[in-house]
């Protein structure tokens, strides 16, 4: 078997120790047969080199590519994140689209493309990730390269109809028939993505899974949907639930209950909806107020997007609206933190939860709805609460499904969950976790880079 290729757009070096589930399956992957790991340094240049800083680590190689300014600016900020990303997580409204941003994105690939087409081999397999990249394969197939190339896309892919508003849509969406596999989290993104092919691209499928384009190019697709390293979380989760972080956190709720909200700050995660939710919770269950409180925990990112900025005023507005409206001298409602823990400290704050938050108003699959649950004690397990429109909701049976949108909704939702018998908080989170601890992050990876070596 020939190395494994991944390519991404940021590289989880270890000494950088960009930890989580992901890197940590990569890193296993690439160790196992020995491997090659590509992307963007992370770092902002003015004259960028030819060709990426090689670094190697046992078995592992990283390449790494710095930006020049103009293409951070139109690839980075301008395409992929204001553009693709607001589009594909059904908020055309944010989306702001320039000819001058795609054309920096399809230069960067193609840079990367160059880049990365020199130090392959021809019984590489190559597994590129998320929308930052999507037209890569193509960019290496011009190139001549014809190493087995797989794609799996993070984000959900959004229905035909809105991908049509997308100018260019058809180029970029076209692009993916040079990949050998394409997956994506859920069976419905999958749906989408041949139904797209179909009607815009006049392609055939007989399953929905093989699809063949007008052009002669035969692609596969298939949802993997992504997980976690259930046993490690469960792990720190028992550890953590001891430790001087969670006491510290247990004892300053004074035996009060704990709602969980940990998200990066993105307007795809719904956390105005969901301050609004407990809001609305606190006013209409008068009896619930001082029982109860929310820790938000939320690290800033993409700052350097205005979207993102505005985003963070307004919930520092709404943090700051309900707890003055409610707080007592011994108690505020929402905590609100916008800094990064440890893994391991975060697992032992779910533990002691009694609610976990998880309510994107789309997300490819929410990680922290998978965590929250793999964290959870079989005495007296919390209970989920969890959106719809997260990929996850597909596996996660036993949560308390919301439509975020409807804020009443969320709000019955977190007394429902407060309410609930101790039975059905294990029968539900039983389910969940014998799911889990089958459909973990290794299988994930497994099932993908099997369908892709098996072509
Ligand atoms: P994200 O949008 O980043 O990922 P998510 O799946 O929830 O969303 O993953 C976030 C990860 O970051 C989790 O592992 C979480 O524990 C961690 N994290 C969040 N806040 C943290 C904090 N304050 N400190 C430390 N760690 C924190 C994208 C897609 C998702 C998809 C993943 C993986 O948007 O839908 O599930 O990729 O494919």
């Amino acid at each position: 078997m020939g190395r494994l290729v991944v390519v991404s757009n940021r590289v989880a070096v270890p000494r950088e120790r960009r930890a989580g589930g992901l890197a940590a399956a990569m890193h296993a992957a690439l160790s196992q047969r020995g491997g090659l790991w590509f992307g963007w340094s992370g770092r902002v240049v003015a004259a960028p080199a030819d060709a990426p800083k090689m670094e190697a680590q046992g078995a592992i190689t990283y390449a790494l590519t710095d930006l020049g300014r103009a293409d951070y600016e139109a690839y980075y900020l301008g395409y992929a994140n204001r553009a693709l990303w607001p589009l594909f997580h059904y908020q055309p409204n944010l989306v702001e689209f320039s000819r001058a941003n795609l054309e920096g994105y399809l230069r960067v690939n193609r840079r990367f493309a160059a880049q990365l087409a020199r130090l392959l081999r021809e019984d590489d397999t190559v597994w590129v990730h998320d929308y930052h990249l999507i037209p890569l394969a193509s960019e290496l197939r011009a190139l001549g390269v014809g190493a087995r190339i797989g794609f799996f896309l993070h984000i959900p892919l959004p229905a035909p109809e809105l991908m049509a508003m997308l100018p260019g849509h058809r180029r970029l969406v076209e692009s993916l028939a040079d990949y050998d596999l394409v997956g994506l989290q859920t069976e419905a993104d999958r749906h989408a993505l041949a139904d797209y092919f179909v009607r815009e691209c006049g392609a055939s499928t007989a399953d929905g899974r093989l699809i063949l384009t007008p052009g002669g190019r035969r692609f596969r697709i298939g949802a993997f949907p992504i997980s976690i390293d259930t046993a490690l979380i469960a792990r720190l989760a028992t550890s953590g639930s001891t430790n001087a972080a969670t006491r510290g956190l247990v004892s300053s709720l004074q035996g009060r209950a704990l709602a969980i909200g940990v998200d990066r700050l993105d307007y795809s995660k719904g956390l105005p909806e969901r301050f609004e939710a407990f809001g609305r919770f606190l006013a209409r269950h008068a009896e619930r107020r001082r029982q109860v409180s929310m820790m938000q925990i939320a690290p800033l990112s993409r700052e350097d997007v205005p979207e993102y900025r505005e985003l963070r005023e307004r919930l520092e507005r709404m943090a700051g609206a309900t707890n003055g409206q409610y707080a007592e001298p011994d108690w505020v409602p929402i905590r609100y933190i916008n800094r990064s823990f440890q893994q391991a400290t975060l697992s032992g704050y779910y533990r002691v939860a009694q609610i976990g938050l998880v309510t994107p108003l789309r997300d490819g699959m929410n990680l922290v709805a998978k965590e929250f649950v793999a964290a959870q004690g079989a005495d007296d397990p919390g209970v989920l609460v969890l959106s719809r429109f997260a990929g996850s909701a597909n596996e996660l049976a036993g949560a308390l499904l919301v439509n975020p949108h409807d804020v009443d909704d969320t709000a019955e939702a977190i007394e429902q969950a407060l309410a609930m018998p101790l039975a059905e908080r294990r029968a539900r989170w039983q389910t969940m976790f014998d799911w889990l601890r089958t459909h973990d992050i290794a299988a994930w990876r497994d099932a993908f880079l099997a369908a892709l070596d098996a072509g």
